[in-house]
């Protein structure tokens, strides 16, 4: 039995327990609403916290693992084990100032005032660079510490930027990319170590399955070699006769990224009655 934390409430909880589900794991009902949750076929208890609490929990033993962002588990300096990049909470840290000031480099930041929620990975990386700045922490609404004169830049979570945009800053520094992944305790015994490998696999499976289709489509006999070629599948297509002579059905599996390219190398190849479907659950 492992117990996996993860967030009550926010941009990473819908995602934990969507992932969970599609690992075939399921909660006993109502179960969220509280603080804790069992799984009814899978050895795993839920514990439900803020992300903040995460690492240090994990660290301390209290969950076996945790789903968190990198960002936090560095800024805790949580003495965590991270198992697995998990693909979703994809985000970075970055210095940003005011758009009408000029930068240059990070030594443009020697003697001015930084406000964040993430003091310690923001002084890691002024002590690793030799840059001496005061560090302004501040827990939330970090954007509006230069307009109101609180701080001459940030240092703060961005995603797509329009939050820095939309209060007349720009990013001039990323520090950190970050994403949500597993973290476990480091003194883990053989048995949940079996258990969080288990859980893993599962992951891993879905999370491959994500960046493949599924295709089929109905192509001339005299046309096969030429197809076969263009298909880049896992192994060898699957090739199957029709009921039309002369015709055969080939199945394959390619990758989200070459999609676009590949089906219309098919089509002008001759491949007709294309198929394409999502792949739930992928196992290399
Ligand atoms: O209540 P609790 O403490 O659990 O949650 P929280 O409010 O501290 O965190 P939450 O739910 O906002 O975020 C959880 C995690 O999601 C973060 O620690 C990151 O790892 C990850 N993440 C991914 C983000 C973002 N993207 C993100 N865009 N966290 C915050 N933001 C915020 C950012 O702070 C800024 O205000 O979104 C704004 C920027 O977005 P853009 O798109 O305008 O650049
Ligand atoms: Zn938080």
């Amino acid at each position: 039995m492992i117990t996996l934390a993860i967030q009550k409430k926010g941009r990473l909880a819908e995602k934990s327990l969507e992932l969970l589900e599609h690992c075939g794991i399921r909660l006993k009902n109502g179960s969220r609403d509280k603080l804790k949750a069992a799984s009814v076929n899978f050895p795993l208890d839920l514990l439900f916290l803020r992300d903040d609490d995460i690492p240090r929990c994990v660290e301390d033993g209290i969950a076996d693992i945790g789903i968190v962002g990198d960002n936090v588990v560095l800024e805790t300096r949580a003495s965590v084990e991270r198992v697995l990049p998990l693909g979703f909470g994809k985000c970075r840290l970055s210095v940003a100032v005011p758009k009408q000031v000029p930068y240059a480099d990070i030594r443009s930041l020697e003697g001015k005032r930084i406000a964040t929620s993430y003091s310690n990975i923001l002084q890691d990386y002024l002590d690793k660079t030799g840059v001496r700045a005061d560090i302004h922490p501040i827990s939330g609404s970090v954007e509006i510490a230069p307009g109101i004169n609180m701080a001459d830049a940030i240092f703060d979570i961005v995603s797509t930027g329009s939050t820095l945009i939309s209060n007349g800053l720009k990013e001039v520094e990323t520090i950190l990319e970050s994403e949500a992944a597993i973290y476990r305790h480091r003194g883990l015994g053989p048995e949940k170590l079996a258990v969080i490998d288990k859980l893993c696999f599962r992951i891993q499976s879905v999370n491959t399955a994500k960046d493949y289709k599924y295709i089929l489509l109905n192509v001339p006999n005299e046309k096969l070699d030429e197809i076969c070629r263009i298909l880049p599948g896992m192994k060898s297509p699957t090739i199957m006769p029709l009921g039309d002579a002369g015709w055969s059905s080939v199945h394959s599996v390619i990758k989200e990224d070459t999609f676009w390219e590949i089906i219309e190398q098919l089509k002008a190849a001759g491949a007709q009655g294309l198929l394409v479907t999502d792949i739930e659950k992928m196992i290399l």
